[in-house]
């Protein structure tokens, strides 16, 4: 009945293409319109997904008129601006956001009311795009929201990738991955520019000409097509680009002839070979092959990238003529990371080569154009690139490594003679004869203006360790940048509840694009009003974080429990494992309890959420580990009142931002300086979350701005963790009784059968990357117990919790994303907003 009940609202609304639409009853028109023509679907259907689509791409006619008219006025100011080169993007679901920023929300719930659905359930139709891993590509997303909040002229450059991050399906044997189909139908925010296409070469040979200038030639060409995603700024009129590439052969590279001759493979070899490019997202690189398609990947993006800076470039002078030494100061790129770093030998390549500059020069510009961040310690994290493969694949780029590497250790010698015996370490090149390779990250540290750390703790690790030696050749290269989020997905849309709260005691909504604001609720945290209030917020959260969990995993949990959540990628470091381990022993005690000591206790919930990488064998047992936990516990009549343990599947941006809002406490729990910030810390701080934590990343930057009194903190700082390995390998660890209880348990065979002796082993032993207890999770457990135990007596007192609570919202200011921009954009890229009138 309510198909045909929605065919025959559609059919009553006029059907009228406008759109500027503002009031409602425009927008429903442009919706029907966009239903009729849209060459997507049927016009006699109305179906959620169907709306969906019409919806989004009603939305998308408000996005681009903005977006054109931000690229104007760019274009004729002509500022200094930044390009952001990301591999990655996690920029999760679109509608609400786009509805949210260009402040139409009111408008648009309106709209869909009169064609008979509620905006909550078109937005639940989106499929999320998950152009990302992690944190780096989420953090990547955040800063695209606030480079056009604060009206900045900013772009970010990406690959559209034909699959995402996969999705994580339970199994009885553990995690399952699928491909994610997120352009299955088609992305309604996608502009294809068809008009916007560069030439990618690979492979080939570099050709010397008579005047003794080099060219590369040969090979295969591939082209790289735009697509552009709007990025709508909030209060602000800016729309950004988010500009992603795809990969495509060209007409005259598909082989007619052989084609007609029955040879239907060989004829369309380079158009395959380009379908791979782009086809997903960090595919394995086990294989020589796996390697050499992740090196296509990078180089794709960043020469694509600089060939269309260097375009508009050109285009925004106007007929004047090029000054190249002046480019630095229309051109700001910014690596996420290493994943880029190819964009340095491609610039000196393309300003040399293509535009006949000299070395110096080019050099010069360079430097003053590039800036890297650098988002990781861990040495499996540190790209090194065989020199072999980058011969065959960038002739021309090697050479120019090459160069930079001499001249590196020339002017080491000649002006640093004590790095002396440094140089193997600090050279781009490591010329070991077994692995030649190329320090992606030493490249980038060489070659850039710039290098910051995302955290205080992190940078500092950088100065001191990482980078110490270059400290000491540019003492000010080094910075700091502490990661932020934007609070307007991670609190305002995701959490409207607590923010109609929070408006309505600072009597402003300004706090959403100046975050610091919020501070002054501080002075209302003891108020009995404000704290029913935040607990009532809290609550219905948290009914519907229980309602989803019963939705995918079919538990059901209590609102009235203490909701603890971990959700991030997994990974040893991060210790799920201790989590469970906790877990394991908190039900067990609970079983040996009498039914009066139970009662006595906090009853918790215990939510973890995350996907391991599909090779990482250790990751993917604690994943089956948390489910088989969770079966037990979960049908265990005598603890079921007192403890859930709940694997939440597929984590990604939409399902986290349903978990956050209804998060009363989240673990972050790395190994003391392995986690380079982490930047869900923030937001579930944000969400008034308190957090258990040890001093890592930006943990100690939000205990900081939150209060000591505010965070439960445990474990080995990271200072101490070296020499905490030491005693470990000469056998001085004595681990806690707790720890060898939970373990004994699980070896018992109380969760199953299924052997869990290799990742219990890896907590063994005495030495060892990933044996020996690397990680510490025996050193810090007995802490982390300790810890949990406060927690569980602080949730008791309601009163102080909920105080506890505010005082972690109002003291989260400091991590908004906008924040972080600004600095970039004042300290690292020197470019000033450039607002449209
Ligand atoms: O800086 C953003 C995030 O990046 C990582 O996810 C990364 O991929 N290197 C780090 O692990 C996080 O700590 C960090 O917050």
């Amino acid at each position: 009945g309510r198909a045909t009940d929605r065919v025959q609202i559609l059919e009553k609304i006029p059907l009228v293409a406008n759109p500027q639409a503002k009031e409602p009853a425009e927008i429903a028109s442009n919706i029907k319109y966009h239903a009729h023509y849209s060459p997507h679907f049927s016009p006699y259907k109305f179906e959620p997904e169907q709306a969906f689509y019409a919806t989004a791409e009603s939305v998308r006619d408000q996005l681009i008129k903005q977006w054109n008219d931000t690229y104007s006025h760019y274009h004729k100011v002509n500022p200094k601006q930044t390009y952001y080169l990301s591999m990655e993007y996690l920029q999760g679901r679109a509608l609400t956001n786009s509805v949210g920023n260009l402040d139409v929300q009111d408008a648009y719930a309106n709209a869909l009311k009169q064609l008979g659905y509620a905006l909550e359930e078109i937005t639940e139709q989106e499929k999320d795009a998950a152009l990302g891993n992690g944190g780096l590509g989420r953090l990547a997303s955040c800063f695209l929201d606030s480079m056009a909040t604060l009206s900045l002229p900013a772009w970010g450059y990406g690959l559209r990738y034909r699959y995402g991050l996969f999705k994580q399906l339970m199994t009885k044997t553990g995690q399952e991955e699928i491909a994610e189909d997120w352009l299955e139908k088609f992305s309604p925010w996608e502009i294809p520019r068809h008009d916007v296409v560069f030439p990618i070469r690979f492979f080939g040979q570099v050709e010397v000409n008579p005047n003794g200038s080099r060219k590369w030639v040969g090979g295969e060409v591939i082209q790289a097509v735009a697509y552009d995603v709007p990025i709508p700024g909030y209060k602000t009129k800016n729309t950004n680009s988010l500009r992603l590439w795809e990969a495509k052969a060209r007409a005259e590279d598909f082989n007619l002839f052989e084609f007609n001759d029955g040879k239907y493979e060989s004829a369309a070899l380079i158009h395959s070979r380009a379908q791979q490019i782009c086809a997903v997202l960090y595919p394995g690189d086990a294989t020589e092959d796996g390697k050499l398609l992740r090196l296509k990947q990078q180089y794709f993006l960043c020469s694509a990238s600089l060939q269309d800076i260097i375009t508009r470039f050109k285009e925004r002078l106007g007929g004047k003529d090029i000054q190249w030494l002046e480019f630095p100061s229309k051109v700001a790129v910014q690596l996420n990371d290493t994943h880029p770093t190819l964009s340095i030998p491609e610039l000196m390549r393309l300003l040399m080569d293509d535009e006949g500059l000299g070395w110096d020069e080019a050099w010069d510009i360079t430097n003053r154009t590039i800036a890297y961040t650098n988002h990781t310690v861990l040495p499996e994290a540190l790209e090194k690139w065989s020199q072999a493969v980058m011969w065959k694949l960038l002739p021309r780029h090697m050479e120019i490594i090459e160069e930079v590497d001499k001249r590196f250790i020339i002017m080491i010698q000649s002006t640093k003679p004590e790095l002396e015996g440094k140089i193997s370490d600090l050279r781009v090149l490591d010329n070991n004869p077994q692995k030649p390779v190329v320090r992606m990250a030493n490249l980038c540290v060489v070659s850039a203006h710039t290098v910051n750390g995302v955290a205080q703790l992190h940078s500092d690790i950088l100065k001191a360790e990482l980078f110490s030696d270059y400290v000491k050749v540019w003492p000010t290269k080094f910075q700091n940048k502490t990661n932020g989020i934007t609070p307007r997905r991670w609190l305002r849309f995701c959490n409207p509840e607590l923010s109609r709260i929070i408006t309505k005691w600072l009597k402003t909504d300004q706090w959403v694009n100046d975050l610091d604001l919020l501070v002054n609720l501080r002075q209302f945290a003891d108020s009995s009003e404000l704290q029913a209030e935040w607990e009532s917020a809290k609550l219905a959260s948290k009914q519907r974080l229980a309602n989803y969990v019963l939705q995918v995993t079919g538990v059901s949990i209590d609102p009235k429990s203490l909701f603890d959540i971990q959700i991030k990628r997994i990974h040893e470091y991060k210790r799920q494992l201790m989590n469970i381990l906790g877990a394991v022993y908190r039900y067990k005690k609970l079983k040996e309890m009498s039914p009066e000591e139970r009662k006595k206790t906090t009853p918790r919930t215990i939510m973890i959420g995350g996907k391991a990488f599909a090779t990482y064998t250790n990751a993917k047992r604690i994943v089956k580990l948390v489910s088989d936990v969770g079966a037990v516990v979960n049908t265990d009549p005598e603890v079921n009142d007192f403890l859930k343990v709940v694997f939440v599947p597929n984590y990604n941006v939409s399902v986290a931002e349903v978990l956050i809002p209804g998060s009363e406490l989240s673990q972050h729990i790395s190994t003391a300086g392995m986690e380079a910030s982490g930047t869900s810390n923030m937001k579930f701080a944000l969400n008034g979350c308190l957090i258990i934590g040890t001093l890592d990343g930006a943990n100690v930057e939000i205990r900081e701005e939150i209060g000591q009194d505010n965070f439960f903190l445990f474990g080995a700082t990271a200072d101490e963790v070296p020499r905490l390995r030491k005693e470990r390998e000469q056998g001085l660890f004595k681990p806690d009784p707790r720890f060898e209880e939970a373990k004994q348990f699980i070896k018992s065979g109380a969760f199953g059968n299924y052997d869990y002796s290799p990742l219990l082993d890896s907590l063994e032993g005495n030495s060892g990357f990933g044996r020996g207890d690397y990680f510490l999770v025996g050193y810090d457990f007995p802490s982390y117990m300790d810890a949990q135990a406060r927690v569980d007596e602080a949730y008791k007192d309601r009163k102080k919790w909920t105080k506890m609570s505010i005082l972690s919202t109002a003291g989260s200011g400091k991590f908004s994303s906008d924040r972080t921009i600004g600095q970039y954009a004042k300290e690292i890229w020197k470019i000033n907003e450039c607002r449209l009138p």
